[in-house]
């Protein structure tokens, strides 16, 4: 990076602008204004801090990843002070943890709530973006940094009849926040992913029927939810160096090892032991990179996992014709699911369940859902039905870099990232869990990242620079690794949100860098900057 003097600091009201007050922006208004002094102003389309898991209220709301290292880890003093109950938070719990968070940093002040970006121009002339608000508020910064989330943009089927359906209807991910009364009523939820899963095992207790309508059947591992004594979360604390030092380093950052022993390298009866261990213990990412190192990989290793989690089903589900419907005949290939009693729940009177694959939905009527063998009358509809993730965050918002480009345009033929953070034509733009970004718990690569962007923002103010973007050629040898490592995977091969498969007519493209986080970190660090023009 050579020196420059001639920044151009005048007329701008903000150093930076920060998107999104969940994990990624809350962080970014900490470092770049309370340890880089920047000027910032930030914006959430919530009324409060929280990001997903503000959104995020439905009925049995959990992270899949254990409490000690679903967390921030930049702060020693926050590790030792912010304490849990059990291995895994609820929504609400995790929601009080940002909420402490942007208490303790004091990260309120900058944030303007209840207002979304619905725009954002690069000015070649200022070499500053103009940030638009649906308040009706222009305001100009030098950078932009997007904490939007990987899942934001929910996913609402088109059925036909949709607003005529007289009882309530709501998306997981805009659960009132007023909470929804479902006792006694005949509830309805159309999905059956991770959000599904988790809303079918907290609903059905409270529903008088509860009909799931499934179209295609997951594989599932218990999530093995337990107490945390006072000692087992002391010795935690009293070993956080050598835990985050682990997660960094690891490929999905989910605090345990991950297997290097292939599955077809041992016995059938090593395997079995090895999952049912596995199985014990719970946790769907561990079921799927800690127990064997080829699950993902290897269609043979692949199999071996689906036959016991297949076998495991037959042996829960009491009906035989619920049982065949539930257990899935395709690739363990998804983002792993875990769950908190899933298959039991079938065994209950007041549960049924709907193959929409066998029977489509044909329309939503004003008493409830119509599939081809039937009316199923409700009072209250769910859509469990996941996201428009990664770029539908994105393309919400008119954003245009150098020559009036919009990133609509740029992205048509599926979303890119550099580094999965920044963009060629989009000058000082930083996507936190942008296109093309690490695919792991999201805590850890988000502080990355963070951290990444705030150590280049510093050092282009020290060299004074005013601008930084990626080179094409950058960007497309990324994306061209992105996809090589995809292609040593199983994951292209089954349809899924992770490759923009779950959203009709849009683009199938790699989404993420699936090399781990511990081999984008030292990316990172190898890269330099390596493949960015600064000017
Ligand atoms: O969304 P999904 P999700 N007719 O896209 C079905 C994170 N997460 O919200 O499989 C009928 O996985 C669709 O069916 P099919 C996590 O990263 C984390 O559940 O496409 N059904 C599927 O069953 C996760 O991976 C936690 O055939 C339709 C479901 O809706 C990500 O969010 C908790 C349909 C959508 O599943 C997304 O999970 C929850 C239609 N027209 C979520 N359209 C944690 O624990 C869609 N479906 C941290």
């Amino acid at each position: 990076m050579n020196q420059r003097n001639d920044r151009k600091t005048k007329g701008v009201d903000f150093d930076a602008v920060i998107v999104g007050a969940g994990f990624g922006g809350l962080y970014a208004v900490h470092k770049l204004r309370n340890e880089l002094g920047l000027n910032v102003r930030a914006y959430d389309n919530g009324d409060d801090v929280g990001g997903t898991w503000y959104w995020n209220r439905y009925p049995g709301a959990l992270s899949d990843t254990e409490s000690f290292v679903y967390r921030y880890s930049f702060d020693k003093d926050l590790l030792q002070e912010w304490t849990w109950k059990e291995n895994y938070m609820t929504q609400p719990e995790i929601l009080s943890y940002l909420d402490h968070v942007a208490d303790r940093f004091d990260l309120r002040r900058s944030y303007q709530f209840n207002t979304k970006v619905t725009a954002t121009h690069f000015n070649e002339e200022t070499n500053y973006w103009e940030v638009i608000t649906d308040k009706g508020e222009t305001v100009t910064a030098k950078f932009v940094v997007t904490g939007l989330g990987l899942l934001s943009a929910t996913n609402v089927p088109n059925f036909k009849g949709r607003e005529t359906f007289k009882g309530e209807q709501y998306h997981t991910a805009r659960w009132p926040k007023s909470g929804v009364d479902l006792k006694g009523k005949r509830v309805g939820v159309i999905g059956t992913g991770s959000t599904g899963v988790q809303v079918i095992i907290a609903t059905a207790p409270e529903a008088k029927h509860l009909t799931v309508f499934q179209r295609t059947p997951q594989y599932s591992v218990p999530v093995g939810k337990r107490p945390q004594s006072e000692e087992e979360i002391a010795e935690i604390k009293a070993n956080n160096d050598e835990i985050w030092k682990q997660v960094k380093s690891s490929a999905v950052a989910f605090g345990f090892e991950e297997s290097t022993v292939s599955a077809v390298s041992v016995s059938k009866e090593e395997q079995e032991r090895v999952f049912e261990d596995a199985w014990n213990k719970g946790g769907g990412f561990r079921f799927m990179f800690g127990t064997f190192s080829d699950i993902a990989a290897n269609p043979e290793a692949n199999e071996a996992a689906c036959n016991f989690i297949r076998k495991k089903i037959q042996e829960i589900v009491k009906d035989p014709e619920m049982a065949r419907k539930l257990t899935p005949t395709g690739l363990y290939a998804k983002r792993p699911l875990c769950d908190n009693g899933y298959y039991n729940t079938f065994n209950r009177d007041n549960v049924s369940l709907v193959d929409v694959k066998e029977n489509p939905i044909v329309e939503i009527t004003p008493k409830g859902v119509r599939t081809t063998d039937g009316e199923y009358d409700l009072d209250v509809l769910i859509y469990a039905t996941g996201f428009d993730a990664v770029d539908g965050n994105y393309t919400k918002i008119d954003i245009r870099g150098r020559g009036g480009v919009t990133m609509r345009d740029k992205w048509a033929d599926g979303p890119t990232g550099y580094l999965g953070m920044t963009n060629t034509d989009f000058p000082n733009l930083f996507m936190i869990l942008g296109p093309n970004g690490p695919f792991t718990n999201l805590p850890p690569s988000i502080e990355t990242q963070v951290e990444w962007i705030s150590d280049t923002l510093q050092c282009m103010i020290e060299k004074g620079f005013s601008t930084i973007e990626p080179t094409l050629e950058a960007e497309n040898d990324w994306v061209a690794t992105c996809r090589s490592i995809a292609d040593m995977t199983l994951f292209p091969k089954a349809d899924s949100w992770i490759f923009g498969a779950n959203i009709p007519g849009k683009k199938n493209a790699v989404y993420f860098y699936l090399g781990g986080l511990g081999n984008y970190r030292k990316n990172l660090e190898d890269a330099g900057y390596k493949g960015f023009i600064f000017d």
